[in-house]
């Protein structure tokens, strides 16, 4: 009984993932459109939230897009990585840990 406990506690301990930031970085040949609708498609935001978060990329140099596991953080941002090259922008986006 008391080892059934003890498994129980330590799986939860060992699934608490550390968590990723993905943020847009800001660069002169992107257009806003892309970028607005690379938040929408990959991100999975509103149009209002996109051109927030656009704009705030715009005008401060990067913008918090998401924050998750670690392979959904890298997925992300290699998918905005190929979304931007197959459309012949340099729109990049970088991961943090939290
Ligand atoms: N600065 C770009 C422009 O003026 C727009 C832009 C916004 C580009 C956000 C990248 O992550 C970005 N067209």
């Amino acid at each position: 009984m008391p080892k059934i406990e003890y498994e129980i506690e330590e799986s939860i301990i060992l699934k608490t993932p550390k968590m990723y930031r993905v943020l847009l970085l800001n660069d002169d040949y992107t257009s806003m459109e892309f970028v607005i609708q690379v938040l929408m498609v990959i991100f999975h935001k509103n149009e209002q939230e996109a051109y927030e978060i656009m704009m705030k990329v715009h005008k401060e140099g990067k913008g918090l897009c998401g924050i998750y596991t670690y392979e959904i953080a890298e997925t992300k941002a290699m998918q905005v990585k190929a979304l931007a090259k197959q459309n012949n922008f340099p729109l990049k986006a970088i991961v943090e840990e939290e």
